[in-house]
């Protein structure tokens, strides 16, 4: 039972069915209220008394239905990028704190929902949660309808051409998606009057570092952007700052350094060792080439650093955030690390485009509980006749790199009490299991005379 006003504005103990014709009709119009004017004319429109009796038994109606499971107050967030990576990762997460979330996908000639295909629901079921959008980033038609249609509490801008090596090959579609993208949700907002309900995240980046000027780098330090993706990113860092600063909105960047994870993509450098040790070890790939082995990164856990992105838009003021695990560690040692969890020993000979990893140890116990007995032969082989099963290729080397990168997570931990729960140690276990699980299947499917994919590029 609950009270409500009834058609004849009277007070009344009633029936459902006008309970949630009047809830409904709040909940219409408050979706539509996006600036003062558009509340006058609401008010105007349904007369002051109404009104009063509505709002004050609004809250009390809002809670019966609850009950009822017919409403509830869930915060609407938008991400663009949903396929991604971090994409995946939040949105599971969002849903996990009862938000209705709405990702914008791009049109592809394949399925590209892999990563969400978890989540993912039919849109034929009633009272979805998890909404999928056609879009774009370099379409600002389509970025404002979209905005407009959902009305979010919260906006992750997490979409961009996101590979430094390949922004060397795209640099002008590289700005127009991942800085003028930017641009486009900010105007958005503004212009559909949002700037006070939508807060936004932007995905800012460790590469604004670049040549660092500091180590570690702390939200004070200089930038010294190093390739195409990072001045496009730069451009993205301030615009969301001067939007901020112009218009009083709620814009904030998290500037993230290196995350990785399982569902990492393939031809970042840390997916690319997974994949290549499980399949070395299995016997389906000989060498892995890579490039610049000396470069540092700090490296965490995508789950870590998308609960940072959620903190960030949850304080009262925006503002920007390193987050970071604030230890540094070279590709070559990564490898190691990779070796270390399936019982290979990796050491490096030689120097510069001539560098070769072997295998100078087998443990044999840590081998076969992991990978199983079937290939233990094949890499006692390896191990005895000194095969190199890492070599540098230089087609991966980068026009100009970024030698180093150490974040100083020290605002993020004060302000926002954030704290990753992975270490290194931990990603590299999380990242190997996983592999080592698909490889097993793809070996599986390639005995059976199936075709797999490849994997290389
Ligand atoms: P990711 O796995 O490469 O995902 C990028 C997402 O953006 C994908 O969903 C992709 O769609 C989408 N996308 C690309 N171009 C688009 C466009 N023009 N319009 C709409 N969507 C587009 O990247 P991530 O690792 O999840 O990173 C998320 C964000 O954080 C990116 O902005 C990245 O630059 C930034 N960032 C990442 C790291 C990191 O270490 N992971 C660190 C700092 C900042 P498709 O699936 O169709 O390709
Ligand atoms: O390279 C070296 C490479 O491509 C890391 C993106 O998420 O993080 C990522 O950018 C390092 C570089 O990541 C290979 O030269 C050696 O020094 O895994 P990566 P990235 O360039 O740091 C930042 C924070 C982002 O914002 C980006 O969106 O590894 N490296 N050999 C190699 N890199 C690749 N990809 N492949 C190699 O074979």
């Amino acid at each position: 039972m609950c009270l409500i006003v009834s058609d004849d504005n009277k007070s009344c103990l009633t029936r459902d069915a006008h309970l949630s014709k009047i809830c409904l009709e709040i909940l219409t119009h408050l979706t539509y209220f996006n600036n003062q004017a558009q509340i006058y004319y609401f008010l105007n429109g349904i007369g002051i008394n109404r009104l009063v009796k509505l709002v004050s038994l609004f809250w009390l109606n809002v809670l019966y239905l609850q009950k009822l499971k017919l409403c509830s107050m869930k915060k609407r967030a938008l991400i663009t990028g949903v396929t991604g990576q971090d994409g995946a990762y939040l949105s599971e997460y969002l849903l996990s704190k009862n938000y209705e979330v709405h990702g914008i996908k791009r049109r592809a000639s394949s399925f590209n929902t892999e990563r969400i295909d978890h989540i993912y629901q039919d849109p034929h079921m009633q009272d979805r949660d998890f909404i999928l959008h056609y879009g774009d980033l370099t379409d600002s038609m389509n970025i404002t309808s979209v905005i407009q249609e959902v009305q979010p509490d919260e906006i992750y801008n997490l979409a961009a051409m996101s590979h430094v090596k390949v922004s060397f090959d795209t640099p002008e579609y590289t700005a127009n998606a991942d800085g003028l993208g930017t641009l486009r949700i900010l105007e958005a907002v503004r212009l559909l009057g949002l700037t006070r309900k939508t807060r936004i995240y932007q995905a800012s980046t460790s590469e604004l570092y670049g040549l660092v000027q500091e180590i570690p780098q702390s939200e004070r330090t200089p930038f010294y952007p190093r390739s195409p993706y990072a001045v496009a990113k730069l451009y993205g860092y301030w615009i969301t700052v001067n939007y901020r600063e112009a218009y009083g909105m709620h814009a904030s960047n998290g500037i993230l350094f290196n995350h990785e994870s399982p569902i990492r993509g393939e031809t970042f450098v840390t997916r690319k060792i997974t994949m290549a040790l499980s399949r070395i070890a299995l016997g389906m790939q000989d060498l892995l080439y890579l490039g610049n082995m000396s470069s540092r990164r700090d490296w965490g856990h995508a789950k870590d650093y998308i609960r940072a992105m959620h903190l960030i838009l949850q304080q009262e003021k925006p503002d920007d955030y390193v987050i970071a695990t604030g230890v540094t560690t070279s590709i070559r040692d990564f490898v190691r690390m990779a070796g270390t969890y399936i019982g290979l020993e990796v050491s490096f000979e030689g120097t510069g485009p001539e560098e070769k990893g072997y295998i100078s140890d087998l443990d044999e116990k840590v081998f076969t509980s992991r990978i199983g007995e079937a290939s233990l032969e094949l890499v006692r082989e390896k191990v005895q006749r000194h095969k190199a099963i890492v070599a540098v290729d230089p087609q991966y080397f980068r026009p100009t790199e970024v030698d180093l990168l150490q974040g100083n997570p020290e605002k993020a931990r004060k302000v926002l009490g954030w704290q990753p729960e992975y270490d290194l140690s931990a990603l590299v276990a999380d990242m190997m299991e996983s592999d080592i699980l698909l490889m097993k299947k793809e070996h599986f499917l390639q005995e059976g005379g199936y075709r797999i994919k490849s994997y290389l590029e």
